[in-house]
Order: structure tokens, then sequence, then C-alpha cells
């Protein structure tokens, strides 16, 4: 078989967002765009040739047809080796323990996350390093530059590789190796937690429900959850993964994951509840009667990991995306470890947890990870709640009631205002720079600003700097509001409003969240206009 070089042009717009390039789903069915693409991620890494690597997605719509393409251009590349997930299944926390677990060159990961599948919705591929980390911005700026030059790719003629049989088998030169998609990874976190406990804790009667939004992690946590840990037959639901995700938003928070919602809050309902996202790198916890905020989730976890076996000698630090909340700040304090706050999206965790800085990071958007593998981790988060669960003997409130009453409560939220005009979005953004010097000393309600900036990133590892990464307006008060749009979205802009305040009264830790932020929510939109610029009343998501 001879690898057939195809002449290209260069296609507009293929421009990788906050992980990874996303757009609908029949753009990247159109002729050359996939190949195009994925031309360029091997070009823009200096190629392939005897590399081996890792390929597997979310099971979404597409995601086989895209990775017939893919091995064929790995093969006609050059490449060595593919390791596959059965099926074309791996998520992407097992994508990226394969590829440190195998020594891979790196690996493609077929996947929108969250945002819904079919061929009218989106689509998405990125390219993770060797670390098994997301791309680091130099490299994703390669890979765009690449895209914009490309005259050809190369794919081999041949047949579509079997995917459903695990073994080897060759195509043309290239050795193809399909592989379980969960063994390895339900390995990896029975060596971190304590199975025998959770076991037990399963065994006393202790009730869980787990939404796996017809995405990928309901393969991984039925052979976890339900086979290994004896948590009872039904623990999980929606476990099978459907290319449109059933229709809905595999998005774990309270609007999308709203019927875990209802069976948590219902009477007599589950103690312990959780979903994951479309790749299974995202969690949302929730108690019976209590959700629990992502970026409290991060600080509680980190109070408590040591609980676990594989954190039992404590943490080199914790590291946050700036948007989170500084509630893990205040564990970290407490624990005289370091604390970083980076921009948005994994790839900027990947150097604090290479040089041993960070243990545990999260993003207030439900990633929340460890130092075990290169990306946020769905399930490790709720593993490791569930040991600290079984280890304390105490209900998610009571660990909550806790963690508040020693440390303070960060109340917070997120308002997504979702396919806003793109121009509408960046006037409002540019018109906030506008007034950094103006806003401190001015009045909103009961808050004064205390400063406004634009968040800019220096890189404690290798010294790169990251601009342009969401403006920042603190009050005097401790709250906090920061504005950011989007960089996964697929439509117009989404505009991000993250919103927080601090609370160390003991008698005002147990408020609504939407009710404590109301100043902060108030002041945010009287700063930024969003009501009047987007013609929007309300956000289309609250978390
Ligand atoms: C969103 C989240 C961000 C996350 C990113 C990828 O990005 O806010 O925290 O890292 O999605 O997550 P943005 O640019 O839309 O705000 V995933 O689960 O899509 O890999
Ligand atoms: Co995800």
């Amino acid at each position: 078989m001879t690898p057939n070089i195809v002449q290209t042009t260069p296609i507009p717009g293929q421009k990788p967002g906050t992980s990874g390039l996303r757009k609908k789903t029949r753009i990247f069915m159109q002729p050359h765009y996939l190949e195009n693409y994925v031309q360029a991620i091997f070009d823009g890494i200096g190629g392939v040739q005897g590399k081996t690597l890792v390929v597997g997605g979310d099971g979404r719509y597409f995601n086989d047809r895209a990775i017939q393409v893919i091995l064929r251009m790995a093969a006609a590349n050059g490449a060595a080796e593919c390791i596959v997930g059965q099926g074309g299944i791996l998520s992407t926390p097992a994508a990226s323990h394969l590829i440190r677990k195998r020594g891979a060159d790196g690996g493609l990961i077929l996947s929108a996350s969250h945002n819904p599948g079919g061929p009218d919705e989106d689509f998405g591929l990125k390219y993770n390093g060797p670390n098994g980390g997301p791309a680091t911005e130099g490299v994703t700026e390669k890979i765009f530059a690449r895209t914009t030059d490309i005259d050809s790719y190369r794919i081999l003629e041949a047949h579509d590789v079997d995917l459903g049989a695990i073994g080897v088998t060759n195509l043309g030169d290239m050795r193809v190796e399909i592989v379980d998609p969960v063994t390895d990874y339900a390995a990896l976190m029975e060596s971190l937690f304590d199975f025998d406990a959770i076991r037990r804790l399963f065994a006393s009667g202790f009730r869980m429900r787990f939404d796996a939004m017809h995405a990928v992690t309901g393969p991984y946590a039925t052979e976890i959850l339900e086979t290994r840990l004896g948590a009872a037959p039904g623990t999980v639901v929606n476990g099978i993964p459907s290319p449109d995700f059933g229709g809905g938003h595999p998005d774990p928070n309270p609007i999308w994951a709203k019927d875990l919602m209802d069976h948590m809050y219902a009477d007599g309902g589950p103690d312990f509840g959780a979903a994951s996202d479309g790749d299974g790198d995202r969690n949302m916890v929730v108690g019976a009667k209590c959700y629990v905020s992502p970026s409290d989730s991060l600080a509680v976890l980190a109070d408590l990991a040591h609980l676990a076996p594989g954190y039992a000698r404590g943490l080199a630090g914790i590291a946050r995306s700036m948007p989170t909340s500084a509630a893990a700040d205040r564990v970290a304090a407490a624990k005289g470890i370091e604390c970083f706050a980076t921009p948005t999206g994994w790839k900027f965790f990947g150097n604090l947890l290479d040089a041993g800085r960070a243990t545990i990071c999260g993003e207030e958007s439900a990633g929340t990870g460890s130092d075990h593998v290169r990306e946020k981790d769905g399930l490790w988060a709720v593993l490791l709640w569930l040991n600290i669960l079984a280890v304390t003997g105490k209900s998610v409130q009571a660990l909550m009631d806790d963690h508040w009453a020693r440390y303070g409560r960060n109340y917070y939220s997120r308002h997504d205002y979702e396919a806003v005009d793109a121009a509408a979005a960046n006037t409002l953004m540019a018109d906030l720079r506008a007034q950094f010097d103006s806003l401190p000393g001015q009045s909103f309600g009961p808050l004064v600003v205390e400063m406004a900036d634009e968040f800019a990133y220096d890189d404690p590892v290798d010294g790169s700097r990251s601009t342009g990464q969401g403006i920042r307006v603190g009050f005097t008060s401790g709250g906090r509001v920061m504005y950011r749009l989007s960089g996964t979205g697929t439509e117009g802009a989404t505009l991000r409003v993250y919103l927080e305040q601090l609370e160390t009264d003991p008698a005002a830790l147990a408020q609504d969240a939407q009710a404590a932020l109301a100043p902060v929510i108030a002041a945010a939109d009287r700063i930024a206009g969003i009501r009047a610029r987007t013609g929007r009343d309300a956000p289309d998501v609250i978390t």
C-alpha cells in the first residue's frame, strides 16, 4: 500500500480553543476538513515518523469514522504504532493514562466534551503530548500555524480497521493495537484509593447514583463502582455511551443533570450522587439535598486527600484556575503549601504537575484531578469523595459544614450567556478594559471596587507568559467578579461571568448562593452592562 498524497488548501478558522479544535460536526465532515487538521497536528508536532500514538474518543457521532481516517493518516505519515480503545472509546483521563503508561509520543482524543453530539451538534479533536496532557500553548500555535499554509496531506488507501476486536493488526506498515479502554484505568484507580473501605461503605447500605449522561464514563463507572466496589446494580444510570448522548447535554451541572438533582433532593434519596461529562474528565458531586460547588469540592478534596492511600504523604501544592474560587487557597495556606492560580484550561497545570509542584488541581467548571494523569478526571474525583466519605463516616453535608466552619465559605456562582453576538461580546470586553483606571474607588450598591485588570500568567516553571486570560474586578469586601469569553463554544460567543464572595461569619454560612451573591451579581451587570449589551434578561445557565 502506497500512501496517497492529497493536494489541499488551508481551511480558514481551524483555530484550537481552550481544549483542542471544536466545531459543528458537519464542518468536521466536510471534504478535507478533518484530514487537513490531522495533518496540521502531525506537522505541528514535528511529524509522526516512528512514533506511537494513543487514539480514542467519547463515542459521539462521527467518532468511529474519524478514527479510521486518523489511523490511515498516521500509517501514511510513518507512525510505528497506534493504540486504540476498543470501539474507538477512551475517556480523556484514560487516554492520558494510556499515553503515560505505554510511553507513547502523544495521543489524539476525539471529543467535544460537554457539548451535545450528533450530526447537527458538535465534534472536536485534541492533541495530547507525551506527558499525557493537553498540548501546550506553544504546540497549539504550531498546529494552528500549519493549518494556515498546509498544501497536502498523506493518507493510506486501505480498508477499515475492526475497532471492535481486541488485539493487534497491521495497517500498511503500522501496528494497530486495540485495547480494553477500562482495564488500565481501573487498575490505576485501585492503586490510589482504599477500595476495601469503599466496599465496606457500600456493603453497609450506603446508596449512590452515578449518572453517566449516556457518555463515555458509563463502562468505567459500571466496572469500578458496581463490579469492583460492590455498589448495587443500577447505581450507574445512563451508562451506555450513545452517539448523541441520548439527545442531552453531557454537562454535569445542576441544569443539565437535573434528573440526578431531583433524585438527590427527594426525601429518602441516595446518600451520594455524581455525574460526569461527555469525555469523562469532569465531575459533579452532590450529597443528599446538598449540591457541592466545584470550587468547594476542590477545596474539600485538597484538604482531606491524605485520607486516601495515594495521597497519604500529603500534597506538594494546590493549583486552581483563576476564575475558580479562592476556597482552595485557604486550604493551601492552612497546610503551608504552595498555591497557584492559572489561566482557564488544563494545559496550564501540566508544567506544575510535571515539576512536582502541584499535586491536586481544579477548575470551577467541574474539573478536578491530580498528578496521577495530566488531565482532569471525573471518576477520580468521585472515588476520592467516596474514599473520604468511607473513612470519615460523615455525610456530604456534614463535611461541607465542617469545611465552612473551619475555613469560611467562598460563595460562588458562574453565569453563562450563550450564543451571544460575537461583536457585542467583544465590545463588552473592550469597554471593560477601558475602565481599568476609572473603576477603583467606585461604588456599586454596598460594594466598592478595589482593583480591575486583565489576568496574565507567567508560568513559574518555563517562564512563558499568557495574556488576555479574563478580566478581574475585585471589591474591598473580598468579593470578586471575572468576565471571560469561552474558548469551547461553536456558536457566536459565550460570555462567562464568575462571581464570588467570601463569608466568614459563622451565622451566615448556610445561605442560598445566589442570594448571598446578589450584590456582586448586581455590580457585575452594572459594570459591564451585560443585559443591555447582550439583550438578555438573565443568564442561559447558572451553575
Ligand atoms: C471550558 C471550561 C474550562 C475547561 C474547558 C475544557 O472552557 O470553562 O474550565 O478547561 O471547558 O473542558 P471555556 O473556554 O469554554 O470556558 V472539557 O471538559 O471541554 O475538556
Ligand atoms: Co470534558
